[in-house]
């Protein structure tokens, strides 16, 4: 069974009871999120390995987040707790669209105890795919000399890496992620990005330009309700979204990544690895919830129309 490795924080998700500006929402559910933690659950949802490497609160949200990634069947063997700084949190906002708004309590994070001497030497040995996300690296400062390191190590075993940039303006300035991705990507097999955040970053460069300036394999850009493109070197591949009732979109992306993941780790070609993906977003997009709606392989399948659904 192929295994994937991420790194990142996770928080404890206040979602509001109901839609609208937060100042009139009385109360919250509590839920766990975080974009590495989603995408490590996406990928165990559909049956392949996930470590999930990270540092939270030994405090109680930390247990809550600790034993909700165990029961997920995450390996939490590199989860490190501390006990100087609290487990991060965040409350959502819902517009009447399903679009999300993040308010954060996250700083300083449990992250600043994860330094690069915390990183195990052998911490990739049993992996298949290294995936880094733009969360992780706008957290904390050195947290980009943490990513580099779990690079070169995927790089001198050849395990092939992804990148969602993850682009969170609440967290940094556009200039100081810029400056911060472009050590990252030349690096990358995979690009997973939002069509606004590709134009955000880029800025007016077309994806064959920066495809053939970092070498990147595979720019794979996710549309929202348009479904997503991916462009390869010489092709490229479209595909329409599945047509829902978005509630909460937040976290589509992170499920359309882990689909994509473990679809190209299967050997599927892009096409398959497209509607697989799709699938996933669309699905946690009609549940409130970072992570809730991300699908087993059968619903997934059930969803996509491959597998009939027997109900009654
Ligand atoms: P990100 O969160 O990275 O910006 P998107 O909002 O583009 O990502 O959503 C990721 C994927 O989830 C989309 O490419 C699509 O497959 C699916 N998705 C998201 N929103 C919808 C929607 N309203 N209807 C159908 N599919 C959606
Ligand atoms: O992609 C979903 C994430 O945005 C959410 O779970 C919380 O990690 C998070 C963040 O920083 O916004």
């Amino acid at each position: 069974n192929k295994r994937i490795a991420t790194i990142g924080d996770a928080m404890v998700v206040f979602n509001p009871s109901k839609t609208g500006p937060l100042r009139f929402v009385p109360s919250f559910e509590r839920a766990v999120g975080g974009a590495e933690l989603n995408f490590a659950i996406g990928v165990t949802r559909l049956d392949m390995g996930a470590k999930w490497i990270s540092c939270i609160g030994d405090d109680e949200f930390g247990k809550l987040i600790y034993n909700f990634a165990r029961g997920e069947g995450i390996d939490v063997s590199h989860v490190l707790r501390t006990p100087h700084i609290p487990t991060s949190i965040y409350f959502k906002e819902i517009r009447e669209d399903g679009a999300g708004k993040s308010f954060y309590y996250r700083n300083p994070s449990p992250l600043l105890e994860l330094t690069e001497n915390r990183i195990d030497e052998s911490v990739l040995d049993d992996v298949d795919l290294l995936h880094i996300s733009g969360v992780y690296l706008a957290v904390c400062e050195h947290n980009i000399q943490v990513a580099l390191k779990l690079i070169a190590l995927a790089q001198a075993k050849s395990i092939p890496i992804s990148f969602d940039p993850n682009l969170r303006l609440k967290l940094w300035s556009i200039e100081d992620a810029r400056e911060v991705y472009e050590k990252v990507y030349p690096s990358i097999n995979l690009l997973l990005t939002g069509q606004d955040e590709f134009e955000l970053l880029f800025e007016g460069r077309t994806v064959k330009d920066v495809q053939e300036s970092y070498k990147i394999d595979e720019i794979i850009v996710k549309k929202g309700e348009q479904g997503a493109t991916v462009y390869t070197a010489t092709e490229q591949y479209d595909r329409e979204a599945f047509t829902i009732r978005a509630i909460d979109t937040v976290g589509a992306g992170d499920a359309f990544d882990a689909a994509y993941v473990y679809s190209y780790l299967n050997g599927d070609d892009i096409e398959e690895r497209l509607r697989l993906a799709n699938g996933a977003g669309a699905l946690v997009a009609t549940i409130k919830g970072d992570n809730e709606g991300l699908p087993s392989l059968q619903e997934l399948r059930q969803f996509i129309g491959d597998e009939k659904l027997i109900e009654r």
